[in-house]
Formats: structure tokens, C-alpha cells, sequence
């Protein structure tokens, strides 16, 4: 059902109904695509906001990329309709909108570029996207093939739906000079003082053809007629009616009528997008289509996507995994740091990191968004919602809610880049603030942020949580100004150590010292209100309710805390072993861990609107992944390797069918979260939400190099610490690390003393020096 190739760089599914919503994406700076397995597609580009080019048939609210997007028969997508025009019979592909059953189906979703190849009776069908490198444009490659004994009579429709473009006025039409369909609109708006941005928009959307077409047809209703989407009365007729739309909703339809003899095959060539003029797309056709600019853009979208290479190569016993970190992984945070998920303010804990997993790909983009994010800090240290980083960027919908968190990510994200690096002249950089032109450096920038997490709690030593903190639905909590984040509360705890040790490794004793000692003082006070006898509350509310505890009934504990105290070293060993025995019992599922447990089935008014997400779903009891990575990186930091291992690999689809099938997506990603409530809803437990946006992969990734691997960077060099399962015995790792090459081999000794080689010699102590350029063949012994 579900294979990969040797490599592990393309991976194949053989059903269009087994897993109905599996999907791949791919996605340039100024665009993504989101398709799934029958064809159906959300795509958006940047102009600077996110916009689309195909809508669906009612007016779309302008929202954020959604979980388990639903899917109906009108859902935009990229189809492709082959009638038999000997018998009538008609069939699509990939293989909606109708359905009919194949003879072969295969889904193939590379790294830069997903393809279908599809077979009913003696046809046989080819699609394939790429993308241009650095436009929105997609690049469609569709062959057809007669593999039977005699000659086949088809014709070929490709149906690219445009949907409800806008109600103020919206049009198409095909137009024989540029051979293709253009359907144009103006975005609706109802102020006067948005028509200078109005008019700048990208309101046209094309579909070009590099062959004349036998026919075409524009307007969606005389398309699909009587007889539906499954079987349009278009298709029914000889020809197409060579239509237009007219403040009607558009179509890209057009026919290719063919012979086929036996063997032979015909390909055609399509561009699909976005763009302002028709000179534009005139531009755009001569580029594409004259010469070979399409075959040399998908090569440049390839090289493009080739350069998000991760910082380690992995040869362990477990070949899904090798795939997935090699491939799949350093592409999704490559897509995070080159993409900011499409928008031009992300919430600042998602810049940070997001760009925090950039910074194993191109440390320095990760360089810059620290600097981008502090020049947006307030003088009394604070960091507001979301970071603008297009100039017509603002604050919009979420970011305009007050949390309480972004401070604490700033150190967290920032010794990773560090460790990596050994950058520390980022810290003397001068950068003024968003409400003061005084320069200071990011040290003291840094410093303001603690400073303002310290002075940001009540009199317990607890951190308020306003309207959330990492959470972003736990909005009722605080609103009053008096409730308090237990989780925040550790982050800051965590942030302050964090800072506290980069300090000093920067020779700033001192500060290091002040730090490090606030950390204790905050961690006192979480021990003090917080600790619930086995696990550590959520928080207390504005009325001084605890939450997250033994005598709730639902959302008795949350991971976060939990995950956060083995991060911040709040917890005893003993509190370690007791709370880390909850989360086992309570939380974990073959899927993952969940948030939360049980899920919430009510709104709860003293904690918010996550209480009313579907139980299960989302914040509300999921494995919501990015919580789930916080405790992997937090049991690898306690040195629970086996059981961080174990949840770690939860995430990760398959490789049995039953998984397969229970999480409905590929190997290809890690959603933001599969459903939870397996004690409550073991139908749906499981399921992936197949949004790829999530702070999830950085952490991953990090816990591989920190924690599994243990091969993080230190100042002087590359540090030694491993916890591999015990049940690996040999495993070969490639790290590049400051432009130099690791070749690691661990290997399982009989020996008492377990010895780190260098080049054939054993070092003293656990950190390998780092010259730039070189090579360096380790053996670990464990
Ligand atoms: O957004 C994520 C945020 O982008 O939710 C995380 C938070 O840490 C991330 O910064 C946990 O709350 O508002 C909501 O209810 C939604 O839950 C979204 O905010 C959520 C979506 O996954 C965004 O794609």
C-alpha cells in the first residue's frame, strides 16, 4: 500500500481510498501547494498576504492553514477527465471527481515534485507538478499512453476549477494569442482607502497550455451541466462549447482529442498561477514555453529544494527512520525557514523557532531573524505577539491577542544557533528597540527579556498568562490579570538557565551567576504552588483555582509542565520518576502523547476556548506533536533515552498498514497533531491532521542531535554524550558540523572502558575539536 524507494527519497501509495486525505506539498518563497491523493488542492501565495488563485465555490473566510481541511466534490484541485470516445466511458484523474475504479493507482510524492500515474483499461495517465523557483507558478506535466494492442480514440480534459472568485465582479475567458485561459477578478473590499492595495493585486489567474486545444470551456455551470462533476454534460458532447464566464464562476477546462496507436503516447504542458496583467502572463508563457524554461525551471525548483539539507546523515537499524531524517525531516524545517508558513507576522514563538530548526539548514537566516525579532522588542523588554517581516506586514487576528511566552524562547532558540555556530559576536551586535532608537547590544536586549519574564509574576514568584502563553486557546486563564502558567512558569525557569549558561560561556560570570540563581528562586515557587503531590499543575486561575490536577475530572494533567520541569531540572528524581509515570499512564498511546487528559467534553470558563475544540482534537487532548517533542527533549535532557526514543518514533507514520490506515497520511511530515482521546474515541485516535505547519520538526531535530545522537556542538567542538536505544548495536552517522565532516561510527563494546576515537586515536574527555574543512573519522564506544 505504502512504499518507498531505496533511498527513501520518494514515497508511493498504491490506493486513492485507503487513505483518502494522504497528501504531499511543496512549496516556493512566494507559494505553497497542499494536494492530496485524489487531487484535491489548497494553495496561496504572497502579495505580501497570503491570497489564493483558486477558491472554492463560496467566498472563503481569510484564515490560517486548517487540520483535517475537509474535502467535497467542488473543493478546488487539478483533475484530469479521459473519455474513451469509442464507448463513451469516462474516468479522472488522480482519480477524483469520478471515482471510477483503476486498474492501477500509484500517488508519488517526492522532494520536489509530486506525481500520479494512473491506469484504466489501455490508458494510461501521468500528472506531474513541480513548481517555478521563485515565482508562484505551477509547472504540470500530464502524459497520456495507449499500452493495449490497438488504437485508442480519447479525449484529454484537463479541469482546473477557479471557484467563486469575488462577488464584485469576476470573469474568463481563452484567448487563442497566448493559448490559454485567463480568468480575472477584482479581490471585494469595501473601503475606499484599500483601493491603492486593491489595485496592485494579483487578480488574474492563468492556465496555459503549450498545445492547441480542440476545445475549451470557461464556464463552470455549462461544464459540469446536468449531469455533475462525476459525469459533466461537457464531456458528454462531441466538443466543448468554447464558453466564457461572465460575472459567473470560471473554469480551466480544455479538450484534446487524439488517436493513440498502440505504444504511443502524448504529453502536454500547463501553467497554472497567479499574476496581475495579461502582458504578465504573456511574459510568462514566452518564458515557460519558448525554449526549454520549463524543463530548466523545475530543474532550478529542484536544485532549490535540494539545497535544505539538514546537518546529519543517518544509518541506524531502523530504516523509517533513516528516511524520515535524511529526507523528510530537514525539508519540513527548510519549508518552515524559508516560508515563515505564509505570513507576514508569525507569532514570534514560531519565528523563533522555526527558525530555530532553519539554523541546522542556513545558520545564517537563523542569524538574522534573532536580530529581527529583538529590534521589534519593547525598551521594558517585552516581545510582542507576532514579528513583522514585510514592511505593509501588521498584527493580525491571533497576534493580537495578549500572550505572555515570547520572552522565553529568545535564549532557548538562540543557544541552539550557538551551539551550532559559535557565534558569539551575534551577542555584541547593536540593535535599538521597537519604542526606543538606543542602541544596545543583543546581550543586554537578552537580559531585558529575562528581566521582564522575573518581573511579569505575582507575588507566589508565578508568571501571569494574560490571554495565553504557548497556548493558544488557554485564553480565560488570566484575563483578569491575576491567573498564572505553570508551564510559563518553568519556561521561564528554563529560559533564565538557558541564558544563564550562554552567559557564561560569553566569560559573563556575573550575569550567569544572577541568572541562574533567579532560575532556583522561580523554581522554589513552582514547587511550592505547583506540584500536585505526582505531576505538576497546569496553572491557577484568576479566581485562585489550580488546574491540571488530581481532583479535576477532566484535563486532570497536562504534558507541558510535566515536560518543562524535566527541561528546568525543577523536578527531584524522584518528582522525574513520578510525573514521568503519570504521563506513561494517562497520557501515552500507540499514536504519541497526548496534551492533555482526559480531554475536555465542556467549556470550561476559568480556562478557555481550548476547552471547546472537539475533545481530542487539536490543543484539546491530541498528540498535539510540538507538546510531545518538548517531553522527548526534555526525557533525552534527563537522560531517559529509551523512553525519549520511544515516543519520538511515534510520530513518525508506519511502517504497518494498520498504523498506516488508523493515521491516514504519509511518511512524509510530521502533522501538528494526530488525534488523541484513544481511551474516549479509539475510532478517530490517531488520525493526522496532515498541517505540516509546526513548531514540532526544529525540536525533532534538535533532539536527534542533542539527545539521541549526542553530537551538539559545544565551544571548543563537537560533544560526545549518545543515549541510543539499547537494542542498537551499530549505527553510522555523517555530521557536518562548522564546515567540517564527522564520520561517526558507534559501535557496542565488550569492554569496560568505552573509549571516543579520532582518527584511529582515543581523545581525552568527550569534545572532538573542530578545524573548518576537515574530515574526521570517530569511533563512539558504547
Ligand atoms: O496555532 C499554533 C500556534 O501557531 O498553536 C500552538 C502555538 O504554540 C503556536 O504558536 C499551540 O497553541 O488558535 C488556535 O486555536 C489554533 O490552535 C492555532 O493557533 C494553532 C494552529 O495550529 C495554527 O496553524
Amino acid at each position: 500500500m505504502i512504499n518507498t524507494t531505496a533511498n527513501g527519497e520518494r514515497v508511493m501509495l498504491t490506493t486513492p481510498s485507503k487513505l483518502p486525505k494522504a497528501s504531499g506539498f511543496l512549496w516556493n518563497k512566494h507559494m505553497m501547494i497542499h494536494l492530496n491523493c485524489r487531487g484535491y488542492a489548497v494553495a496561496q501565495f504572497m502579495q505580501p498576504e497570503p491570497a489564493k488563485y483558486a477558491h472554492a465555490p463560496n467566498l472563503e473566510a481569510k484564515t490560517f492553514m486548517q487540520p483535517e481541511q475537509p474535502y467535497y466534490a467542488h473543493h478546488p484541485g487539478r483533475f484530469v477527465y479521459i473519455k474513451n470516445e469509442t464507448t463513451g466511458e469516462v474516468f479522472s484523474g488522480p482519480y477524483a471527481p469520478v471515482k471510477a475504479p483503476l486498474d492501477r493507482y500509484e500517488f508519488s510524492v517526492g522532494k520536489s515534485d509530486l506525481a500520479w500515474k494512473i491506469q484504466k483499461g489501455n490508458i494510461e495517465l501521468t500528472m506531474e507538478l513541480s513548481l517555478a523557483p521563485d515565482e508562484p507558478i505551477e509547472l504540470w506535466e500530464i502524459k497520456v499512453k495507449n499500452t493495449g494492442p490497438d488504437s485508442e480514440q480519447v479525449s484529454i480534459y484537463p479541469y482546473f476549477p477557479v471557484g467563486y472568485m469575488s462577488w464584485m465582479n469576476q470573469s474568463g475567458e481563452y484567448l487563442k494569442s497566448i493559448n490559454g485561459i485567463i480568468c480575472s477578478c477584482v479581490t471585494p473590499y469595501q473601503k475606499y482607502k484599500d483601493y491603492p492595495r486593491i489595485k496592485t493585486l494579483k487578480d488574474k489567474t492563468f492556465f496555459l497550455a503549450d498545445t492547441v486545444p480542440t476545445s475549451w470551456e470557461v464556464n463552470q455551470e455549462t461544464f459540469e451541466g446536468e449531469g455533475g462533476l462525476h459525469n459533466p454534460t461537457g464531456i458528454a458532447q462531441d466538443k466543448l462549447a468554447n464558453g466564457d464566464a461572465r460575472y459567473e464562476t470560471p473554469a480551466c477546462i480544455m479538450q484534446y482529442r487524439i488517436n493513440l496507436e498502440p505504444n504511443s503516447s502524448e504529453q502536454y504542458r500547463f501553467l497554472f498561477g497567479p499574476a496581475r496583467t495579461n502582458e504578465e502572463i504573456q511574459q510568462i508563457k514566452s518564458r515557460y514555453f519558448d525554449q526549454n524554461g520549463f524543463d530548466q525551471a523545475r530543474e532550478q525548483y529542484k536544485s532549490y529544494v535540494a539545497t535544505g539539507i539538514g546537518s546529519i546523515t543517518i544509518d541506524t537499524p531502523d530504516s523509517v527512520l533513516n528516511n524520515f531524517v535524511n529526507h523528510w525531516l530537514p525539508r519540513q524545517m527548510f519549508y518552515h525557514g524559508e516560508t515563515n508558513r505564509l505570513t507576514t507576522d508569525p507569532q514570534t514563538r514560531n519565528y523563533l523557532q522555526d527558525n530555530m530548526g532553519y539554523g541546522y539548514i542556513i545558520p545564517e537566516g537563523a542569524r538574522t531573524t534573532y536580530l529581527t525579532a529583538l529590534r521589534q522588542q519593547s525598551r521594558s523588554g517585552e516581545m510582542p505577539d507576532g514579528i513583522l517581516i514585510h514592511p505593509d506586514a501588521e498584527l493580525k487576528y491571533i497576534n493580537q491577542v495578549p500572550h505572555t511566552d515570547h520572552c522565553v524562547w529568545l535564549p532557548i532558540c538562540m543557544q541552539a544557533y550557538l551551539d551550532e555556530t559559535n557565534d558569539y559576536g551575534l551577542l555584541q551586535e547593536r540593535l535599538a528597540f521597537a519604542d526606543s532608537d538606543e542602541e544596545v547590544t543583543v546581550a543586554e536586549h537578552m537580559d531585558l527579556a529575562m528581566e521582564w519574564l522575573l518581573k511579569s509574576r505575582d507575588e507566589r514568584g508565578l508568571n501571569y498568562i494574560n490571554q495565553g502563553d504557548w497556548c493558544d486557546p488557554m485564553n480565560m486563564v488570566g484575563p483578569k490579570g491575576k491567573g498564572v502558567s505553570g508551564w510559563l512558569t518553568l519556561g521561564t525557569a528554563y529560559a533564565l538557565q538557558t541564558w544563564a549558561s550562554i552567559c557564561e560561556l560569553d566569560q559573563q560570570h556575573e550575569r550567569a551567576d544572577r541568572f541562574r540563581q533567579a532560575a532556583q528562586e522561580v523554581i522554589k515557587a513552582v514547587n511550592e504552588h505547583l506540584w500536585d503531590g505526582k505531576w505538576y499543575a497546569r496553572g491557577i486561575t484568576d479566581d485562585n483555582v489550580p488546574f491540571g490536577i488530581s481532583t479535576d475530572s477532566e484535563g486532570k494533567i497536562f504534558l507541558n509542565p510535566q515536560a518543562w520541569a524535566l527541561l528546568s531540572d525543577a523536578a527531584s528524581s524522584e518528582q522525574q520518576d513520578s510525573l514521568i509515570n503519570a504521563v506513561e499512564a494517562q497520557l501515552e498511546s500507540p499514536y504519541g502523547v497526548e496534551m492533555l487528559g482526559p480531554p475536555f467534553s465542556a467549556m470550561r470558563e476559568d480556562v478557555g476556548r481550548v476547552t471547546q475544540k472537539f475533545p481530542g482534537s487539536a490543543e484539546n487532548g491530541s498528540i498535539y506533536n510540538h507538546a510531545a517533542a518538548f517531553y522527548i527533549y526534555g526525557l533525552y535532557s534527563s537522560g531517559y533515552g529509551d523512553k525519549a526514543f520511544r515516543v519520538l518514533r511515534k510520530m513518525i507514520p508506519g511502517p504497518n498498514e494498520a498504523d498506516y490506515l488508523q493515521r491516514g497520511q504519509l511518511p512524509v511530515f510530521i502533522p501538528n497533531y494526530y488525534r488523541g482521546g484513544y481511551k474516549e474515541f479509539p475510532r478517530t485516535a490517531g488520525r493526522s491532521s496532515q498541517l505540516f505547519n509546526t513548531g514540532t520538526v526544529a525540536w525533532v531535530y534538535r533532539s536527534l542531535i542533542d539527545g539521541l545522537f549526542g553530537i551538539r556542538g559545544h565551544q571548543e567542538g563537537l560533544e560526545i554524550s549518545p543515549q541510543l536505544p539499547s537494542d542498537w548495536n551499530d549505527v553510522k552517522v555523517v555530521r557536518q558540523f562548522r564546515q567540517a565532516t564527522y564520520h561517526i561510527h558507534y559501535k557496542r563494546v565488550d569492554q569496560d572502558v568505552k573509549q571516543v576515537l579520532v582518527n584511529g586515536a582515543a581523545i581525552a574527555g568527550i569534545i572532538i575539536p573542530t578545524k573548518p574543512g576537515e574530515e574526521y573519522q570517530v569511533v563512539i564506544e558504547l
